[in-house]
């Protein structure tokens, strides 16, 4: 028998990138859906007011670091002619911080922004470019995960004489990655640079664990909202019948793998219906959905992934508290 006529016998929404996680996600023990789905134009909302709460530190945190040294950011990174390209970008509002450096230094900057959310894209380019003249945003709606090989000319094409790039993984979005697929994800960042082109990595450090708790469990239930959004949005999309008011935000330390995690917790034995994927799914009470894993690194585990995927760290700040690492790495 063919492979296709064993993949025709699943439902034609089995093979849109959301119908295939939520297949493979719902029918695996235990039950997990990947936390890209957040990101519809309501998720990229939460998103965005999750950053402003007062438990969640990890974007403050960043901001400081990088309203502090954009300018020895930028400069370190200039051999030549500066282009930016960035992984995650959302709304760019951190972002702006080190396109405002580049702008001071060399007049202008092209800026290649890629990220799941359409939403957010359109959102930077126009804050961007109607708050810092001299920034040429080039969105690219894309899932980095599959690689970026097929991404081609959109990440800059070839290169112009003397141009060096750097390149933005900023916000701890590598936390949401397991090892193996976080150092996947640097060494395909890696091969889009020549040595003497450079990485910003941002990530989220290991500290006290009411903190982290904290963070992805406030008070006024924005991430909560957040993380029930993965299923309005499968239910919207793939017809299923989840009752929010059935399921419970929970967030975890897992102190053995060093993450925050977080789930859906089912409040009674239900089953639920996936009719795009013809999919009936029993959950217990109690049982969860895991929906994310947000990684705590140290230094040393930061150090080891880029020294892996062929960075040497050239320069590297944190915050004045010491929650959240910025790595300048040196493509060698
Ligand atoms: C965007 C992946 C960095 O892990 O802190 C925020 C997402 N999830 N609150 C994070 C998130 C819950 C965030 N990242």
């Amino acid at each position: 028998m063919h492979a296709t006529t064993v993949l025709s016998a699943l439902p034609e929404a089995a093979l849109t990138p959301l119908g295939a996680e939520v297949y493979r996600g719902l029918s695996a023990r235990p039950r997990s859906l990947s936390p890209w789905i957040f990101y519809d134009e309501e998720g990229s909302r939460l998103f965005e007011a999750i950053t402003e709460l007062p438990e969640y530190y990890v974007t403050r945190c960043e901001h400081e670091i990088l309203a502090d040294h954009a300018d020895e950011i930028v400069a370190a990174a200039s051999g030549g002619r500066l282009t930016v390209c960035e992984l995650g970008a959302g709304s760019g509002s951190k972002t702006g911080l080190l396109l405002q450096a580049a702008v001071r230094r060399q007049g202008s900057v092209d800026y290649r922004a890629i990220d799941v959310s359409a939403t957010a894209l359109d959102e930077a380019k126009r804050n961007l470019e109607r708050e810092l003249p001299g920034v040429a945003v080039h969105p690219i709606v894309a899932d980095y995960t599959v690689g970026l090989g097929n991404l081609g000319d959109r990440l800059g094409g070839r290169r112009q004489p003397g141009e060096r790039r750097l390149f933005l993984y900023i916000g701890s979005n590598i936390g949401n990655f397991e090892m193996p697929q976080a150092l996947q994800i640097l060494r395909d960042i890696r091969r889009q640079l020549l040595p003497g082109d450079t990485l910003l990595l941002g990530a989220d450090l290991v500290k006290d664990r009411q903190i982290l708790l904290d963070a992805y469990d406030d008070a006024a239930g924005v991430t909560a909202a957040f993380n029930k959004n993965a299923l309005t949005r499968i239910n919207r999309e793939l017809g299923s019948n989840f009752n929010l008011q059935l399921f419970r935000h929970r967030a975890r330390w897992n102190e053995e793998h060093s993450r925050i995690e977080m789930h859906l917790e089912s409040l009674i034995t239900q089953i639920v219906f996936v009719p795009a994927l013809d999919l009936q799914v029993q959950l217990g009470r109690a049982e969860t959905i895991h929906t994310e894993n947000s990684y705590k690194f140290t230094g040393d585990q930061i150090a080891g992934l880029l020294d892996r995927a062929g960075f040497d760290i050239a320069r590297q700040w944190t915050d004045s508290r010491g929650w959240f690492g910025e790595y300048l790495a040196l493509a060698v």
